[in-house]
C-alpha cells in the first residue's frame, strides 16, 4: 500500500504508519503538516461530506457547527480500560484487560476498517517548545473532524516533528470511527507500550487523543516513572495591581467551571487585578532546580462545556468563541446562527436542537446537548498568560482541589500540609455531570478530580503525590473549594463566577503569608475580617458564614462514604492517607 506523501525522516514513524496502513487498509494516506492551507483544504472537504456547516461568517468568521452521533456525545468510562501487564497495576479504579487479549481484540476490529477511507496522519507536540516535559504523539484516524480539532488541541505539525528528531520515544495513538455501534466502542491505553487504540467512537474526550488518553493517563503512567504529575488541573496567574503574579493549579471534575475559572475576570470592587489563563484543563507539573514545582499546559485550545457559557459567566471564553471554533452539538438556526441555553438574550423562535430535529422555546428537550462543546485556539483568549510559551513554565504556589457538593463542603478552607492536602484532594467527592456517560448528580469520590483519568493503581498514584513532597523546598499550600453548596431551599450559598476572586485573593494572600485565619478540624478558613466581601450585593457576612458551616453530622457521614473509597483501595492505600483519616476522626 501506498504511504502517500510522507513529510517525515523519522524511521520509527514511517514504520508504525506502515504497520498501521497494512492493517487498517485506507484507499490513501495523509500526512498532517498543520498548515493554514491545509486547514482550509480539510474544512472544504468536510462542509462537502456535511461533516460540519459553516456558519454565517458575517456573524461568527471561521466558526463551523458539528452534530455527532446522538449515541456518542460524552467520554464513555465503562469502555476506557487501562491494559497493563498486570490487573494490579491498573487498579480497581479502572477497566482493565491483558494487553495481548486487547490488541487482538482491537486489532480485529481495526482490519480493513480504512477501505474505501482516507488515513489521516497526525504528528502533535503536547506542550511548549523546547520544554523538557513536552511530548509527542502521532495519532491515525480516518476523522477529518477529529484532524480539524486536534489541530486546535495541539501544536500539531512541525513543532511535533522538530521535538521528536530521530528519536521512537512518540505516543502511538490509532483512531477508526468503525460504525460507531456502541457494542463496538473501546478506548483502550497501553501505558507500558505509550500506546492508545480508540475505536468505535467520534466524541472528542474519547478520540482527541493528545487530550484525556495522552495528557492524562499515558501521562499519570510516564509521570510516576519520570518524576513529575500529570494533572485533571486548569493553571491560573493572578496579577496584583502591583504587578505582583501567582500561580495556581486546581481539579475540579468534568464540567464544573474550570474553564469559567480559569478565564475569570475580577469584579468591580477588584480594580487593577487580573487573572490570566496559562490552561483551562490538563496541569504537567515537575519540581524544577530551585525548589519550586513549575506547571506547563500542554494543550494548545480549549474545548469547552458550552451551555452556560455566557458574558457573564465567562465574558472571555465569549469574546474568544466568536472566531475560529468548533461548535459540537448545540443548537443550530436556519441563518447559521448558534444557541444554547443560558446564552446570552432571548433563545431563537424556532431552530434544530442538536440531534437536527426542529426546537421551539415550548419545546420540552434541551436545545443544546448538555454537554455540547467549543473547540477553540487558546491565542482567541484574550486573558491567555504570556507564560503558556515558557518551556520552563510558571512556578505554582496554590494547588486546589474543587468538588461540586449541595452541602458538608465549605466554600474554602486551607489544608494543614501538603499531606493533609493530599488526603483533602484524594477524598474529594463530587455529584456526576454530563462530561460522562451516566450516574448524573450522584455524589462519587473523585480523588483529585482523576478518577476517569488515572493510568495506573490509584494507590501508588497518592503515594507517587506524597513522594513529591521530598523534591520540593518551595511547597504549595493545598487548598478545598466548593463553589455549589445550597441551603435548605435549593439555592446556591456563594454567587460564585466573577465572586470566586474574593476566594482565590485570600488564597495567594495566604501563600503570601499576608491572610489570616482560623483553625477548624478541617483545615485553617478565613475568618469574617480575612475574606473581602466589599461591593458584593445581596450578600452578607451571615451568609459567607451559612456557606462555611462545617457540621460534625454532615462529615460524620462524609467519612463513612469515604469508607467505599477505602475499601476499595485497601491493598494499595498510603498508611499515611489512612493517618491522616484518624486524625480527622480525632479533631472532629
Ligand atoms: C473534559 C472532561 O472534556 O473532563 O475536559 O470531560
Ligand atoms: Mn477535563
Amino acid at each position: 500500500m501506498n504511504l502517500g506523501n510522507c513529510n517525515t525522516s523519522n524511521e520509527a514513524v514511517k514504520s508504525w504508519v506502515q504497520e498501521m496502513v497494512h492493517l487498517c487498509q485506507p484507499d490513501q494516506v495523509h500526512w498532517c503538516d498543520g498548515s493554514e492551507a491545509e486547514k482550509q483544504l480539510l474544512t472544504a472537504e468536510a462542509v462537502k461530506s456535511g461533516v460540519l456547516v459553516e456558519l454565517n461568517q458575517q456573524k461568527w468568521p471561521g466558526c463551523y457547527y458539528h452534530r455527532s452521533n446522538p449515541n456518542d456525545v460524552a467520554r464513555v468510562e465503562q469502555c476506557t480500560f487501562i491494559c497493563t501487564p498486570t490487573k494490579d497495576d491498573a487498579g480497581l479504579t479502572n477497566n482493565w484487560c491483558d494487553p495481548d487479549e486487547m490488541y487482538v481484540k482491537l486489532h480485529d476490529l481495526a482490519r480493513g476498517a480504512m477501505k474505501g477511507r482516507t488515513m489521516y496522519v497526525i504528528p502533535y507536540l503536547m506542550g511548549p517548545p523546547g520544554s523538557k516535559l513536552a511530548k509527542v504523539g502521532i495519532e491515525l484516524t480516518d476523522s477529518i473532524y477529529v484532524v480539524l480539532n486536534m489541530r486546535i488541541m495541539t501544536r500539531m505539525g512541525l513543532p511535533a516533528y522538530e521535538h521528536l528528531g530521530l528519536r521512537r520515544d512518540f505516543n502511538r495513538g490509532l483512531h477508526c470511527l468503525l460504525d460507531l455501534n456502541p457494542d463496538r466502542r473501546f478506548i483502550a491505553h497501553f501505558p507500558k507500550d505509550n500506546t492508545i487504540i480508540s475505536v468505535g467512537s467520534g466524541y472528542g474526550g474519547n478520540v482527541l487523543l493528545g487530550k484525556k488518553c495522552l495528557a492524562l493517563r499515558i501521562g499519570s503512567y510516564l509521570a510516576r516513572q519520570e518524576g513529575w504529575l500529570a494533572e485533571h488541573m486548569l493553571i491560573l496567574g493572578v496579577e496584583s495591581p502591583e504587578g505582583e503574579k501567582t500561580f495556581v493549579a486546581a481539579a475540579f471534575p468534568s464540567a464544573c467551571g474550570k474553564t469559567n475559572f480559569a478565564m475569570m475576570v475580577p469584579p468591580k470592587h477588584f480594580a487593577g487585578w487580573k487573572v490570566w489563563t496559562v490552561g483551562d484543563d490538563i496541569a504537567w507539573m515537575k519540581p524544577g532546580a530551585d525548589g519550586r514545582l513549575y506547571a506547563i499546559n500542554p494543550e494548545a485550545g480549549y474545548f469547552g462545556v458550552v451551555p452556560g457559557t455566557n458574558t457573564k459567566s465567562n465574558p472571555n471564553a465569549m469574546h474568544m468563541i466568536r472566531r475560529d471554533t468548533i461548535f459540537t452539538n448545540v443548537g443550530l438556526t436556519a441563518d447559521g446562527d448558534v444557541w444554547w441555553e443560558g446564552m446570552d438574550g432571548p433563545p431563537p423562535g424556532e431552530c434544530l436542537d442538536w440531534r437536527g430535529e426542529k426546537w421551539t422555546p415550548a419545546s420540552k428537550e434541551k436545545c443544546a446537548h448538555p454537554n455540547s462543546r467549543f473547540t477553540t485556539p487558546m491565542q482567541n483568549n484574550p486573558a491567555m498568560a504570556p507564560e503558556v510559551e515558557d518551556p520552563n513554565g510558571v512556578p505554582i504556589s496554590a494547588i486546589i482541589f474543587g468538588g461540586r457538593r449541595a452541602t458538608t463542603l465549605p466554600l474554602v478552607f486551607q489544608a494543614f500540609n501538603w499531606i493533609h492536602g493530599v488526603y483533602v484532594g484524594a477524598m474529594m467527592g463530587s455529584e456526576m455531570t454530563a462530561a460522562a456517560v451516566g450516574g448524573r448528580g450522584q455524589v462519587r469520590r473523585d480523588p483529585m478530580a482523576m478518577l476517569p483519568f488515572c493510568g495506573y493503581n490509584m494507590g501508588d498514584y497518592f503515594r507517587h503525590w506524597i513522594r513529591m513532597r521530598k523534591h520540593l523546598r518551595h511547597i504549595p499550600r493545598i487548598f478545598a473549594v466548593n463553589w455549589f453548596r445550597k441551603d435548605k431551599d435549593g439555592n446556591f450559598l456563594w454567587p460564585g463566577f466573577s465572586d470566586n476572586m474574593r476566594v482565590l485573593k485570600w488564597i495567594i494572600d495566604r501563600c503570601n503569608g499576608r491572610a489570616g485565619a482560623e483553625e477548624t478540624p478541617l483545615g485553617w478558613v478565613p475568618r469574617a475580617g480575612d475574606f473581602d466581601l466589599a461591593g458584593m450585593e445581596n450578600f452578607s457576612a451571615e451568609q459567607l458564614d451559612e456557606a462555611q458551616t462545617i457540621s460534625v453530622d454532615e462529615w460524620k457521614k462524609e467519612i463513612l462514604e469515604e469508607n467505599e473509597l477505602m475499601f476499595h483501595l485497601h491493598d494499595s492505600m498510603p498508611k499515611e492517607l489512612i493517618f491522616q483519616r484518624e486524625l480527622l476522626v480525632a479533631r472532629l
